[in-house]
Parts: C-alpha cells; sequence; structure tokens
C-alpha cells in the first residue's frame, strides 16, 4: 500500500478545507489542550504521545459536532537552551528556533490537527511582552514583591529555585543537591496568599486524576496548630507554632533554624563566634543531610515556658526549617521524634508529659488537679523512641489527666486567653521565588531607582526587548544580562533620573502558568486577549501531560488563573475542567525512552517505514492511555496487519449494495456482525469521551472484524442483499470509527465506500442501543464464594430463572448432592452465588 501518496493527498485536502481551523463562533467549545513541548531537539515517540491523544480526542470531537480549539506551542524559553548553546558555541534563540522547526515537522507529519496560525513560542516578543504585562498586574495589585531572602541554590547551575523545582533537595534540571544562599534582590508571587483558595477549590477539580489533587492537597499542606510566645531571659521574645500543644510542659529545649534572622540576633556574645560558624555550614548542606544528621549549637540564651515558667535553651538547629511556621520549634523530646534525637545527641532532658497508662480520672482539688492512673506511668529513662501516640496529658499543672486531643484545644484557648497566644494555621506552600539568574528568560520589567525605589517599567513600553547580543553563558551566580551596559541602564520611569534595569528573569514556569488562555486571541497586541475571545473559550476542557507536573506547573496555572480571574481578566477561576495524564513510553525493557539513555526511538524512521496510520494505531494499541507503554516493533508489524485488514474488507465490500436495510432479512451470522456494531460504537464512544482507553476500541473492532470472518467469507453466494447492505454499512462505520486514530485509514475507507468529503465533516456512527444488546450472557456459578460452574442464559432472563439454571447446572447439581442451599445470590448478569 502506497501509504506516502495517500497521506500526501490528504494533507492538501484538509488544507485546502481548512479543516484544522478553529471556528470563530463556536456553540458547542471544546479545549484540547496538550502540556506544550519543551523544545529540545530529541523529539522521540515518546514524545508524541501526549500529542497523539489529544488529537485522537481532538478529532473524535470534530465528528461529533463540537467547535474546536485544538492549538499548538512551545515552552521555549529555559535553562537546557543555554547548555546547549555553550555546549555547540551557538544562541539560546538559534538553537530553539531550530528545535521548533524540527518539531513542528515531525508533529505535522503524525498528523496532530493543530490549528498551526494560533501556534504560540513564549520566547517571541509577541508572546513574553504579556508574560511582562502580567508581572505588572500582579505588581500593580500588590501580588509581586522584592525581597532578600534565603532561596534554594543550585551550585552546579548557579541559580535560585522554587521549593517545587527543588523537591527532596534535588536541583530539578541538573538533579545536583541543593544548598541555601542568600540572595539581595528577588522577586517572588505572593501564592501563600491563594493557598486556601488553591486548597478548597482542588474539591471542583472532580475531573482530574485522584493522585493529582492529593499530590496538590499535600503540596499545598495545610496544617492546624498553635503559636505561643516564649519569653526570652534578658527581654524580647519568641514564637513558636505548634501542632501539639497538649505536649507543651514537656518542652525542654528550644530551637531556631539556621536562616531565621534569630539565629544572628540572639547568640550572646560568648556564643557568637560559634553559632555563625555553625550556620555557615549548616547552609550549605542539603536538605537530606540536614533531615539525616541533626545537630545544632547552643546560643547561650534561655527562653521561658510562659506555662510553667521553666527555663529552658535556645539553640540553632538545622533540622528546623527556615521557611515553616515561624522558623522556631519547642523542643518535646518525649512525643517527637526530631527533638528526641537531637536531645540524646546534646543530652538535653526528656519529659514525659502524655501518658497512655494515666487511664484515670482527674479530681480538681482546689487549684490542683489530682489523676489517678492506671498501669505505670511512662519514664522518660524507658523511651527509646518518641512516644507519639494518645494518652491523657501529666506533669501538666491545671491540664493533667485531660485526654491530649482535648487538651490541644485547651491549651491553645489558655493561650489566647493570656495572650500569649492563639490558634494559628500554616502552609507547606511558600511563596513562588520567581527570579532567575539566567539569560534565556523573559525580563523582568522593573528599573530600579535609587532614589525612588524599584519602578515598574509603563505599559507602553513593553516588551523589554531581551537583547539578541552574545553574551557568556556560563553559570556564574548572576544573571549575563547584567553584563550588558546598553541593557542595564534606563531611565527611572517616575523621576527621569539615571537608573538600572533589573537583570533577573523570570522564571519559566510563569511562562506556561498563563498560556493555555493565550490561545484563544493569540495575535492580539493590543491587550492580553479580547474578552469575547477568552469567554468563547475558557477554560480548558480537556488537558493532556504528564503526571510529573502535578505539584509545579499544574498548582502555578491554577494560582495565575485565579489572580487574573480576580483582576477581571478570566471569567473562570480554574483553567481546566478535565486534566488526564498519559503513562510514559519505555523501551522493551521496560526503561523510560530518552535520548540520554541512547534508547530513543526517532519518529521520522518509524513514519517513513510504516507510515503515520501504523505508528498511531501501534500506539494506541499498546495500552491505555495512562499505563505505561513498552515500546516495540512487533506493535508496528501487528498494527500494520490490522490496517490492511481493514483496508482489504473496504474493497471487498465496495461493491455491495447500500441503502436501507431489513434487519429481519439477516442470517444469523450477520446479525452477530451487527450487534457487534453496535457494542464498537458504544465502546467507542465511551473511550473517546471518557476513559480513553483506544487499545478497548481496537481489540472491539478486530473481534468485529473476526464475526464478519475471514475475506473469503464476506460474500457468500448464501447472503441476501440485506446482508451485504449490512456488511457494507459495518465498513462504513468502521472507518468512522477508526479515523480518530487512523486519520489517513479513516479517510481512504470513507471515500472508497463511497463517503462524500473529509470523514472528519462526515457524523460519527450512532450507537443503536437496542440491536447492542447481547441477548445471552455467560454467568458464573459459586459456591460458597468459590467459581463451580458455569451458565449461559438469557440476557433478558429473570433472577428466578437464573436461579433455576444455576441449580439444575450438572456440575452444580453434583457438587451440592447432599447439602440444602441456604441461600442463592444472583448478580443481574453476572454471577450467582450458592451459599450452603
Ligand atoms: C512541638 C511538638 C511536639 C511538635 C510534639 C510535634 C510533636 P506539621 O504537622 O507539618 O505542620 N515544626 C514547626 N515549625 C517547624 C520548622 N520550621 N521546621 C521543622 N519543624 C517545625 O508540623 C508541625 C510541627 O512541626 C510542629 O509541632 C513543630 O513540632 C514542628 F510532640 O511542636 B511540633
Ligand atoms: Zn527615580
Amino acid at each position: 500500500m502506497d501509504f506516502k501518496s495517500i497521506e500526501q493527498e490528504w494533507f492538501g485536502r484538509w488544507e485546502e478545507e481548512k479543516l484544522h481551523d478553529t471556528p470563530s463562533e463556536p456553540r458547542k467549545k471544546y479545549f484540547v489542550l496538550e502540556m506544550f513541548a519543551y523544545p529540545s531537539g530529541d523529539i522521540h515517540v515518546g514524545h508524541l504521545r501526549n500529542y497523539m491523544i489529544g488529537d485522537i480526542c481532538a478529532r473524535y470531537r470534530k465528528m461529533t459536532g463540537w467547535d474546536v480549539l485544538h492549538p499548538p506551542g512551545w515552552d521555549a524559553f529555559g535553562q537546557p537552551a543555554e547548555g546547549a548553546a555553550i555546549k555547540y558555541n551557538t544562541h539560546p534563540r538559534d538553537w530553539t528556533l531550530k528545535n521548533i522547526e524540527t518539531g513542528r515537522a515531525t508533529l505535522q507529519r503524525m498528523a496532530v490537527t493543530y490549528d498551526w496560525k494560533r501556534e504560540i513560542r513564549t520566547c517571541e516578543p509577541d508572546y513574553y511582552k504579556w508574560t511582562q504585562w502580567i508581572f505588572l498586574q500582579l505588581h500593580k495589585a500588590g501580588l509581586a514583591y522584592l525581597s532578600s531572602s534565603w532561596v534554594n541554590w543550585c551550585p552546579k547551575d548557579e541559580w535560585a529555585l522554587t521549593n517545587e523545582q527543588s523537591e527532596g533537595g534535588i536541583c530539578w534540571r541538573c538533579k545536583n543537591p541543593v544548598v541555601k544562599k542568600k540572595l539581595g534582590r528577588c522577586w517572588f508571587f505572593k501564592t501563600l496568599g491563594y493557598a486556601e483558595r488553591l486548597l478548597k477549590d482542588i474539591d471542583r477539580l472532580t475531573e482530574w486524576p485522584e493522585s493529582v489533587r492529593t499530590i496538590q492537597r499535600n503540596w499545598i499542606g495545610r496544617s492546624e496548630g498553635t503559636e505561643v510566645d516564649f519569653e526570652l531571659e534578658g527581654g524580647g521574645k519568641v514564637r513558636v507554632f505548634t501542632t501539639r500543644p497538649d505536649t507543651i510542659f514537656g518542652v525542654t529545649f528550644m530551637a531556631v533554624s539556621p536562616e531565621s534572622p534569630l539565629a544572628e540576633t540572639l547568640p550572646t556574645d560568648n556564643q557568637r563566634e560559634a553559632v555563625a560558624e555553625y550556620v555557615r555550614k549548616a547552609l550549605v548542606r542539603d536538605e537530606a543531610q540536614r533531615e539525616k544528621e541533626k545537630d545544632g549549637v547552643f546560643t547561650g540564651r534561655h527562653a521561658i515556658n510562659p506555662f510553667n515558667g521553666e527555663k529552658v535553651q535556645l539553640w540553632v538547629a538545622d533540622y528546623v526549617l527556615g521557611g515553616y511556621g515561624t522558623g522556631v520549634v519547642m523542643g518535646v523530646p518525649a512525643h517527637d521524634q526530631r527533638d528526641f534525637e537531637f536531645a540524646k545527641k546534646y543530652g538535653l532532658a526528656v519529659k514525659v508529659v502524655i501518658d497512655p497508662a494515666a487511664g484515670g480520672r482527674a479530681v480538681q482539688a482546689g487549684n490542683a488537679t489530682i489523676s489517678f492512673g492506671f498501669g505505670k506511668p511512662m519514664q522518660p529513662a524507658e523511651l527509646t523512641e518518641a512516644y507519639v501516640g494518645s494518652g491523657r496529658m501529666v506533669n501538666s499543672g491545671r491540664f493533667d489527666g485531660t485526654p491530649n486531643e482535648e487538651g490541644i484545644k485547651k491549651v491553645t484557648e489558655y493561650a489566647a486567653a493570656k495572650g500569649f497566644g492563639g490558634p494559628a494555621v500554616n502552609y507547606k506552600l511558600r511563596d513562588w521565588l520567581i527570579s532567575r539568574q539566567r539569560y534565556w528568560g523573559c525580563p523582568i520589567p522593573i528599573i530600579h531607582c535609587a532614589k525612588c525605589g524599584p519602578q515598574p517599567v509603563p505599559e507602553k513600553d513593553l516588551p523589554v526587548l531581551l537583547p539578541a547580543q552574545v553574551v557568556n553563558l556560563v553559570p556564574k551566580g548572576r544573571s549575563p544580562l547584567a553584563d550588558l551596559p546598553d541593557f542595564v541602564k534606563a531611565a527611572c520611569p517616575k523621576c527621569g533620573g539615571a537608573a538600572e534595569r533589573d537583570t533577573d528573569t523570570m522564571d519559566t514556569f510563569i511562562d506556561s502558568s498563563w498560556y493555555q488562555f493565550r490561545y484563544v486571541d493569540p495575535r492580539n497586541d493590543k491587550e492580553i486577549w479580547r474578552k469575547e475571545e477568552i469567554r468563547k473559550w475558557a477554560p480548558v476542557d480537556l488537558y493532556i501531560g504528564g503526571v510529573e507536573h502535578a505539584r509545579g506547573h499544574c498548582l502555578y496555572f491554577r494560582f495565575i488563573t485565579k489572580v487574573l480571574h480576580d483582576l477581571g481578566f478570566c471569567p473562570v477561576d480554574e483553567p481546566a475542567v478535565r486534566l488526564f495524564n498519559h503513562g510514559m513510553v519505555c523501551d522493551e525493557k521496560g526503561d523510560i525512552m530518552s535520548k540520554s539513555r541512547g534508547n530513543a526511538v526517532s519518529p521520522a524512521a518509524i513514519l517513513d517505514k510504516w507510515g503515520v496510520d501504523v505508528c498511531r494505531l501501534a500506539m494506541a494499541f499498546f495500552a491505555p492511555s495512562e499505563d505505561q507503554i513498552k515500546w516495540n516493533e512487533n506493535g508496528l508489524v501487528g498494527a500494520d496487519r490490522f490496517a490492511r485488514r481493514v483496508y482489504e474488507l473496504a474493497d471487498r465490500v465496495k461493491g455491495f449494495p447500500s441503502g436501507p436495510i431489513d434487519r429481519s432479512k439477516l442470517q444469523p451470522a450477520t446479525t452477530a456482525a451487527w450487534r457487534k456494531l453496535h457494542q464498537v460504537i458504544r465502546k467507542a464512544i465511551q473511550s473517546y469521551e471518557q476513559d480513553l482507553h483506544f487499545n478497548t476500541v481496537l481489540s472491539h473492532v478486530m473481534e468485529l472484524l473476526n464475526l464478519v470472518g475471514s475475506p473469503a467469507a464476506y460474500d457468500r453466494p448464501e447472503m441476501t442483499d440485506d446482508d451485504r447492505k449490512a456488511i457494507r454499512k459495518i465498513a462504513f462505520d468502521v472507518a468512522k470509527i477508526l479515523a480518530p486514530m487512523a486519520p489517513f485509514l479513516g479517510e481512504e475507507l470513507h471515500r472508497r465506500l463511497g463517503g462524500t468529503g473529509s470523514v472528519f465533516r462526515s457524523e460519527f456512527p450512532v450507537l443503536d442501543a437496542e440491536a447492542a444488546k447481547e441477548d445471552v450472557v455467560e454467568i458464573v456459578v459459586q459456591i460458597n464464594g468459590k467459581v463451580r460452574g458455569k451458565i449461559t442464559v438469557g440476557a433478558e432472563s429473570s433472577e428466578d430463572q437464573v436461579r433455576e439454571m444455576a441449580l439444575a447446572e450438572p456440575s452444580i447439581a453434583k457438587a451440592l448432592e447432599g447439602k440444602t442451599p441456604r441461600k442463592v445470590i444472583v448478580v443481574k448478569g453476572r454471577l450467582v452465588n450458592i451459599v450452603v
């Protein structure tokens, strides 16, 4: 088969018929989006899966009366372009644009139905002008701020990273451990201010995978607790955040994180040197190390527990995280494992204040509480690890005897009443650190004036162009843009005096936090988009991409959508109705396909050898879309055989008559095939709309082909005209059912069987639920839950009939000999369970 000329022809016709254009006045809109590509230049068949899944859905929707928006784009800024530019001695822009051309050609070759007129490239000024504009809106709204701060720093790439980008203490790009570094000037977006809404609205994302919703909930990490002020000996106070205020009488030390400003201000003169030395070392340790070997240093100062007036030592310890809570913990070794290990290491006291053995009553006698416990009280010396379970409060003054869950409330109320604390909520989520010390990104539209401070670039002066000059890109801890005097020098927008541009560029996750909506009006140079366009298309109906973006990207784009909504630019406050995470593509051994592993399969060779349809069919057939697939040549052989068989069927039956079918005149074999056709249609609708299990559509079509018979059997002499009409109609519908997956095959069959125009402008087969009904079903019969036999019953048989048949089934009757069934449970259409 000459698939190349078939492909060529249809590419041409689709172009002529503007098949992939986006309707300008959608009545029934469907916005399909795949997470756009990073133009990395090593596109392999693994990358294609994402786009193919989206394309199948887009094509199906077009055939079923939806007005589809399905646009392409490139996440074109980013650090790998700089790495490649250094390595190959080129400009990041050249490298990027070349890769875009290659990637684009491959996607086009794969027949992805993109509306290329809406293509987006985040590195082009017509796009990043609006990225800068968004920055200015956040700045105006007080949601962007400048701060000097401890940041996650990758010593290899020499750049700052968000928590999302350094999860587990590892740089997401180079995989090296991350340390802390204090940056004098970096920009943050106030994501934390949106934490509560980002969390609450997860409940509305009912069409997102449960796993992603859980990941987001945990990442936002809402924690309800209590804040308590401890007075410092010699003046001042420190505040702690705790989720276990019920253990407050067990505090034997306090600890401050090395990042905390307190680590500088608290130490006594004697200890200043030692603490400074410790902090220096602690901050270059990576997080995993910090967590594993807890150590610290005494500040020389003491704090006073407001509940019992006890004086405890104040330490600096690096297991205390800088960015969480208040950066200070109250150490309760008896009931917190980290505190326990720390106390053991430094010989600090362990004091039991929650005792499961203290099960008795507590009696109030005047001012004192006397508790009567059962069993032996827990002894600190006996503890080999912290006791984190529940129990009653002991050694806790007026709270003795209180069950600890209740104690949490009581202690908090007490602190609030006395004015030294109260309830508090904390989030693991941090504000979004967005400055990057990089060249290949979107310049931050800010001018720093010595007199007026940081001033936003006026909107009319946007975009702040990224200079095209070749700069030295070797990471050195500050942006290469700082080396370009012509770029740096600027007039203060406020006073007109000499000032300097901000030289950092924005985190590329900002580029991808709003691109989804730019597609509604991508060429607009007057505004970010026209209101009427965003109203037509937002939100994304189906968003497809890898689960690795569950934390970072999927949170950022929800955040920016909410901000744009609040500022009145966007009608919706969630970006995507449905999120679908596709599975990875692996090699035959199960290793994820990648260029660095050397197991990447290039699409070009596959497409040249097998053609687009076979490649797409194979990919669809390997596994359900959310599962991993193991790429292998056999899959292509199988898909090729399948495609040929479908072609053959069409060629055999194209001379058959067409027209209305009298089903009463069909032979039993044809009736069975007809029924199967409608089952396939039902399956296809379900797969294309809901579970995206395209593989099951294919296996159903294969079963259908088997029922229709081998080619020789398509045209048996005893067949009636109605049989022939039915078989022809089956072939015609199969063409349409397969078209979203194998578009050329779909077109070609459709045409050969007399269809006019593109199959994608034709109507998808209509399900006749009546015809799809199975008349017999096989039912499993169990005795006491164990399978003992099978019966075949009419699909419409009553429960009584099924019960009778089950008991009469010889193998069952034999197994039951001498026993009386106590109960017979019938699960309609599935099983009978006999309880004896
Ligand atoms: C005393 C205590 C006693 C605690 C006890 C726990 C058990 P979540 O649930 O994650 O919010 N903590 C507070 N700030 C911290 C920081 N900056 N770095 C490291 N740990 C910090 O955890 C809250 C608990 O984590 C707090 O409750 C505090 O230890 C610790 F038996 O306070 B707890
Ligand atoms: Zn000024």
